[in-house]
């Protein structure tokens, strides 16, 4: 059975739930920054709940000749981002947030400008705790900014 596109929102679950992989990853509130013409790199966020301890060893897709997982924290003063050369850990049941500022996916060499409100194909790839790899495929939507759900902590209630 050949995997078939994931959409997000409600469909979501039920396109996870025919993952031809063991492992049900739950990506939700995915998007990547919207970029202008010449403009060589942008970041792809989301939020992933992996069932298993997993961890997300790669990216890839067809608008950039490099993707990588990286992370920006402050070193001193200055904010600085870096490839995660081992990967981002993504412990069981825990969501994990990849976000401005934070853990992201890095798209470099941008073959086209990513329009505002396209989609992007990106291929995640995971290895589980005993080094099996396995790949997950989405489909990102373009946005000039975090969706209102994403990326903010609920405040009181
Ligand atoms: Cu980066």
């Amino acid at each position: 059975m050949k995997p078939f596109p994931r959409y997000l929102g409600p469909l979501l679950a039920l396109a996870l739930a025919t993952t031809v992989q063991a492992q049900n990853l739950d990506v939700q509130n995915a998007w990547a920054r919207a970029t202008v013409q010449g403009q060589k790199a942008t970041g792809a966020f989301m939020q992933i709940t992996a069932p298993v301890d997993t961890t997300l060893v790669g990216v890839s897709t067809p608008v950039a000749g490099v993707a990588e997982v990286h992370e920006m924290k402050m070193d001193g003063d200055v904010m600085r981002m870096r490839p995660l050369t081992q990967g981002l850990k993504l412990p069981a049941g825990k969501a994990v947030q990849l976000q401005p500022g934070g853990y992201h996916l890095m798209l470099m060499d941008l073959k086209v400008a990513l329009q505002k409100d396209s989609t992007i194909p990106l291929t995640l790839t995971f290895k589980d705790s005993k080094g099996v790899q396995s790949t997950q495929e989405l489909r990102v939507p373009v946005r000039v900014a975090a969706p209102a759900e994403a990326g903010h902590h609920q405040h009181g209630n």
